[in-house]
């Protein structure tokens, strides 16, 4: 027993000391090290013996270390000497068995001159030994500065053993180098989260609420617990907490926003629970269990504030997963056998468990709900009773389009994107197909039109709709393979719901593939994160967010857009069918987005709803939709959008049923 457990001993400390250097010197799709010949480093804080220049030595065992003085934030300052485009930066922190001096809360900046700093990255590394990496958009850069602001048990003292700047693949020489211009948008400095953030829901405090699994790296798991992380909007804090009281991993769970904005969240790793989560307290707590258990399914939130959930193999017994619905106000499951699943199940070879996964769910009129995929047959499930379907067609000559997207960018009108996705769950081609539905009549075969493809073919992208109605696809593969970021389409893309056409905006500098999500924010710009949950040190883990603002918001010199201006609305408590009125500060028009929340590529809760008003002066006067299948209760983005269509910042109104 006891040569057994020293030579663990080794072995760990062989993987502890080994390891990270072999990894350090990581090649990434979009990123390579830059040699580091002639650099020099500098801080205001060491101890002797652990010098700045010590991070730069090529021996991982000699480390910088700051010294014992809590009064400064240790910063380091790399200068590379000359000018290059620079995309990334990573450190190890001191090796050894029991690992201290481990930063966590910091900053990053880079500088071409070294007294202009560009902020490109701030937030939380994860709190263990592994390489720490911040990835940001490209930038021309001489100088590049960390600032230490926490370390992982409180101590004062915070170590860097070596480092590596990152210059983006393919190459840029910095005489080339262009920034992107406004009209495709720009991503904002890279927020790094303590999790990797493989769920996501917006709150009504504005807060993004992220969470992965029972570890903040990993997902197999099961055990009962579930890593949180939440981005206050306002604020930019960022705070974690692992969530045992409820013994849910919320890992690949059904996730809906319920009347009263709550998320919640059913299944996954522990198959059949439900949890919620109450902005109002910060907290998550237990509801009812499903009557099956289920992980990959799709949930989604009906007009009549019951939550209904279909699929889910991945977890709980294989097969036979058919409807089930959530009456909130009697916190109670009831079973939908009638709605039956084998409608929404791909072709994929092995079987139940990805074919029923990850349905792409739209509650519409009468409270019926329209599968648009990613099986090519569509279904209308009809709740009441046991539950019932009706045929829906086929999504014209589509493909199963498994981890693709469909986004109700009209729900009155009843018009759905749908784009990309795969065959298989994994290990296949993607493919560019973009289609546009248009529901028609409840429970009639609607109409698909098959349109331009996308630039890029996707699976496991995301796709956000705008206030105007276009839709921004992000990130994906174009060859499937989760837990890898080979094959990434980097570009994203916006979809003009006018024209129907699409543009290449953007490009992500951080892959975003599977476990990615992204969500609109009531500012008008779209939050994207995540992507990985592979375990320690896995390289494909993406523990951090980056912003798009959207060109509507930017002017063509790439300054800040006048908004518009949301001066007072009539309430923000509303019924279906009610009417509103709003005042603004110029002449508008509006539409309202709902709050969304969502996992592995599945928003059904995103949706807009355009307003017809009617003017006295700059006061509209509109009569909301009065089908709650349209209307579905709970948090909307109230936006007013100017005439040149920039967006304003939202107004929260939650519709409320009787
Ligand atoms: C690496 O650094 C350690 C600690 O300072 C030192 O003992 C060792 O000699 C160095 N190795 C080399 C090859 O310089
Ligand atoms: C970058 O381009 C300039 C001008 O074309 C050239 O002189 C320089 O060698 C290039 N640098 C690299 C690193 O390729
Ligand atoms: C949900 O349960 C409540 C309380 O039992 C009940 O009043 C309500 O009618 C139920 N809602 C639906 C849509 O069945
Ligand atoms: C849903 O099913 C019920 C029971 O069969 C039926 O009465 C109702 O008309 C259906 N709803 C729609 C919109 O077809
Ligand atoms: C796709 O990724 C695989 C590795 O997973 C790589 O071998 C292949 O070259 C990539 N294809 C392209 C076109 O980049
Ligand atoms: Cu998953």
């Amino acid at each position: 027993m006891i040569g057994c457990s020293l030579f663990t001993l080794s072995l760990l400390s062989l993987v502890l000391l080994v390891l990270p250097v072999q990894s350090q010197v990581q090649e990434f799709p979009w990123a390579r090290p830059i040699s580091r010949v002639g650099w020099t480093a500098s801080t205001n804080s060491f101890q002797t013996g652990f010098e700045a220049s010590r991070a730069l030595d090529n021996n991982f065992t000699s480390h910088w270390l700051s010294a014992n003085s809590p009064t400064v934030d240790p910063v380091l300052t790399i200068d590379l000497q000359r000018l290059h485009v620079v995309t990334g930066f990573s450190h190890l922190p001191r090796p050894g068995l029991t690992q201290t001096a481990v930063i966590t809360k910091h900053v990053l900046h880079v500088s071409e001159d070294g007294s202009l700093w560009t902020l490109v990255a701030q937030g939380f590394y994860l709190s263990d030994t592994t390489l720490k990496y911040s990835f940001f958009t490209p930038i021309p850069a001489r100088y590049v500065r960390l600032t230490a602001l926490g370390e992982m048990s409180g101590n004062p003292a915070v170590s860097v053993a070596e480092i590596q700047v990152y210059t983006p693949v393919p190459a840029v020489n910095v005489t080339d180098f262009r920034p992107v211009p406004p009209s495709q948008g720009r991503w904002g400095p890279t927020i790094q989260l303590p999790i990797v953030p493989a769920a996501a829901s917006l709150t009504v405090d504005h807060v993004v609420v992220f969470w992965s699994a029972y570890r903040t790296d990993e997902f197999p798991g099961g055990t009962g617990g579930t890593f949180t992380a939440t981005y206050d909007l306002s604020s930019r804090d960022i705070q974690s907490f692992e969530v045992t009281n409820i013994r849910h991993d919320m890992f690949c769970p059904g996730t809906s926003i319920d009347e009263q904005g709550r998320v919640i969240v059913t299944g996954g790793n522990d198959a059949p629970r439900t949890s919620v989560y109450n902005p109002a307290t910060g907290g998550w707590t237990s509801l009812s269990n499903m009557n099956r258990g289920r992980g990959y399914q799709s949930s989604a939130t009906i007009g009549d504030g019951r939550i209904f959930v279909i699929g889910g193999s991945w977890s709980g017994e294989n097969g036979n997963k058919h409807g089930e619905i959530y009456n909130v106000t009697a916190n109670t499951w009831a079973r939908l056998d009638g709605c039956d699943v084998a409608r929404i199940q791909t072709d994929d070879p092995r079987g139940p468990y990805s074919s029923d996964n990850h349905a792409w769910l739209f509650p519409w009129r009468r409270n019926l709900i329209f599968n648009a995929g990613p099986s090519t047959r569509m279904t209308w499930f009809n709740v009441t009773g046991r539950g019932s379907w009706r045929e829906g067609g086929m999504r014209g000559t589509d493909t199963d389009s498994m981890s693709g997207t469909a986004a109700l960018y009209d729900a009155e009108q009843g018009l759905i994107l749908t784009t990309g996705g795969c065959t298989r769950y994994s290990s296949a081609p993607s493919t560019r197909n973009a289609h546009v539905i248009q529901l028609g009549i409840e429970n009639q075969v609607p109409s698909v039109t098959r349109i331009p493809d996308m630039s890029h073919a996707r699976t496991y992208h995301n796709s956000v709709i705008l206030p105007n109605g276009n839709v921004v696809i992000i990130g994906g593969q174009f060859f499937a393979r989760s837990f890898q970021d080979s094959n990434s389409s980097m570009p994203c893309e916006l979809f003009d719901h006018i024209a129907r056409r699409w543009t290449v905006v953007a490009p992500l500098s951080i892959p975003r593939n599977y476990h990615s999500v992204a969500l609109l924010l009531p500012d008008a710009r779209v939050i994207s994160a995540g992507g990985g949950l592979c375990g320690r040190g896995c390289i494909w883990n993406h523990p951090d967010a980056q912003i798009w603002t959207p060109p509507y918001l930017l002017t063509s010199s790439g300054g800040e857009a006048a908004r518009p201006r949301i001066v007072s609305v009539s309430g923000t408590a509303l019924r279906p069918g009610a009417t509103i009125r709003i005042t603004t500060d110029v002449a508008a028009r509006f539409s309202l987005i709902r709050y969304g929340a969502t996992t592995h590529t599945v928003n059904t809760d995103q949706r807009r709803v355009v307003l017809r008003t009617t003017a006295s002066g700059l006061t509209y006067t509109a009569t909301l939709p009065a089908d709650a299948g349209i209307l579905i209760p709970g948090p909307w983005m109230l936006f007013a959008l100017n005439e040149a269509g920039v967006p304003s910042i939202a107004t929260t109104i939650r519709i409320v049923l009787g």
